[in-house]
């Protein structure tokens, strides 16, 4: 291989590594589509395919003990950071293996096969889980950010850790998404949120669930979906703030995704006078 190659700003060795996990998680994500059609795999699976650029770029700038926190549609999550952790092809093969079996309810899956598809983690790799409750998973990324830091302090091996949290333009509109953010910016934590904007809530179009068309959050830290360099670089530059920051209140907030464009507008409907009352409606308690 030609060392001196550059695919994207990457090193053809990286690019070519990262475009092999590309590729295992959209083939895993086509085997999955086939057992749920043939009633193997049990349920309902959200898949990943399409958007596997973002995890594995995303990712492939952590470390080793940093954290992550998945969605309902997490095989992706999952699959990139067991592979990024797996140093050997045989723990590679074994990862996948693992993955595969917890969707087919299996007591050698990752969670014994009680997990499944949507509950699927990874907690020794640092995978805190996927969720079916959308948006379920920033609060959780942002208290494991908090004990981080707690930690911090003491424990001289926590120091620099960060955790990378995924989630959906949909989950962005959440109310866990916006006091999570708010807490995170306060108490200056250690997290990096990603917003997965693929522009849809599942079938709902981003405009029927978000004013002005809900992109315009992310607008500051836009990375493309479609191969993993933007992502991986736009998370090398989120992460190096919160991983080298002291402890200390009222910074901005840690990833920057928020922040741009959101000026605050207050506005009231016109009032109408109300439906008329009966008489003899109950009294509300006080
Ligand atoms: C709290 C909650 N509300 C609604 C749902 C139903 N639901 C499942 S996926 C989804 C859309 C999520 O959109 P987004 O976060 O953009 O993720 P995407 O599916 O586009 O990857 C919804 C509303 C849910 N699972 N949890
Ligand atoms: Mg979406």
């Amino acid at each position: 291989m030609n060392q001196n190659l550059q695919v994207d700003g990457l090193s053809a060795a990286t690019g070519l590594d990262l475009l092999r996990q590309m590729w295992e998680i959209r083939l895993f994500e086509d085997r999955v589509y086939d057992l749920l059609g043939r009633n193997v795999i049990k349920g309902a699976s959200h898949l990943y395919a399409g958007e596997e650029a973002v995890a594995v770029g995303a990712i492939s700038v952590l470390r080793d003990d940093d954290l992550i926190t998945s969605t309902h549609r997490g095989h992706g999550h999952c699959h990139a950071r067991g592979a990024a952790i797996a140093k050997t092809e045989e723990a590679k093969q074994e990862h996948y293996e693992r993955m595969m079996a917890e969707l087919c309810g299996r007591e050698t899956g990752y969670c014994l096969g009680r997990g499944g598809s949507m509950h699927i983690a990874d907690v020794e790799k640092g995978n805190l889980g996927a969720t079916g409750i959308v948006g379920g998973n920033i609060p959780v990324a942002t208290g494991a950010a908090l004990a981080l830091r707690l930690r911090s302090g003491e424990a001289q091996q926590d120091n620099g850790r960060v955790v990378l949290c995924f989630f959906g333009d949909g989950a962005a509109q959440t109310g866990n998404f916006h006091e999570s953010l708010n807490m995170a910016g306060l108490w200056g934590l250690p997290v990096v949120y990603v917003i997965e904007n693929n522009l849809y809530g599942m079938s709902v179009p981003i405009g029927h669930a978000a004013a002005r068309g809900g992109a315009s959050w992310s607008a500051r830290r836009t990375a493309g979906t479609a191969t993993p360099a933007p992502t991986r670089a736009s998370t090398a530059r989120a992460t190096k703030r919160p991983r080298g920051r002291p402890a200390t209140p009222s910074q901005a907030l840690p990833a920057g995704w928020w922040t741009a464009g959101c000026a605050p507008r207050t506005r009231s409907t016109p009032s109408r006078p109300g439906p008329k009352r009966p008489s003899n409606a109950p009294q509300s308690s006080p």
